[in-house]
């Protein structure tokens, strides 16, 4: 008991989440959800090791996308990309783990799904750059502001995961 409570005092007051209370925002985007990959890629984040802290179908509106790819914004693509993420609902998450920002994009694969090793998710699903199946946060910066766009501070759940001594 004085475990879990220490565990969530330095969850909900560590700053910066660092070390293994890192976190990521992650996004199956919609061709994913279609394509009924869901299952498959949050499994892959669980089985190595990462801890879920949120989950939420949504669909992701005009102000939310926006904003989630603004530094982007005059790129040619750009609305192509807003248009293809109000395809349908894409399913929000948080991981958090040890290097979780840096090893999930390794996860993830490169941005343009040719470039990426099969055994990454893009590697292993999907060929065209706009409809590469998944978002991670590029930078624990990023993270940040990317957690506290799609979710509120209550969705995220605080949990004690007893697996956790067999992975650190
Ligand atoms: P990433 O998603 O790997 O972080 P990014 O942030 O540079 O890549 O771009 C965001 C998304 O924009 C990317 O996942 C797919 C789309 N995109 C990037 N480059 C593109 C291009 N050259 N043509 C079409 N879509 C592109
Ligand atoms: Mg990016």
């Amino acid at each position: 008991m004085i475990c879990f409570f220490l565990s969530l005092f330095s969850q909900v007051f560590q700053s910066g989440w660092t070390g293994v209370n890192e976190r990521t925002f992650i996004a199956i985007k919609p061709d994913a959800v279609q394509r009924k990959l869901v299952g498959e890629i949050v499994q892959r984040f669980e089985r190595k090791g990462f801890k879920l802290v949120a989950l939420k179908l949504v669909q992701a509106s005009e102000d939310l996308r926006m904003d989630h790819y603004w530094d982007l914004r005059n790129k040619p693509f750009f609305s192509g990309l807003i248009h293809y993420m109000r395809s349908g609902p894409v399913v929000a998450m948080v991981w958090q783990g040890l290097n979780v920002v840096k090893t999930a994009r390794t996860m993830l694969g490169e941005t343009n799904p040719a470039e990426s090793l099969p055994g990454t998710i893009r590697g292993d699903y999907c060929v065209d750059v706009g409809r590469n199946v998944i978002h991670g946060s590029d930078s624990v910066p990023s993270a940040q502001k990317e957690i506290s766009l799609w979710f509120k501070p209550h969705e995220l759940q605080l949990w004690e995961r007893n697996s956790t001594p067999w992975i650190y």
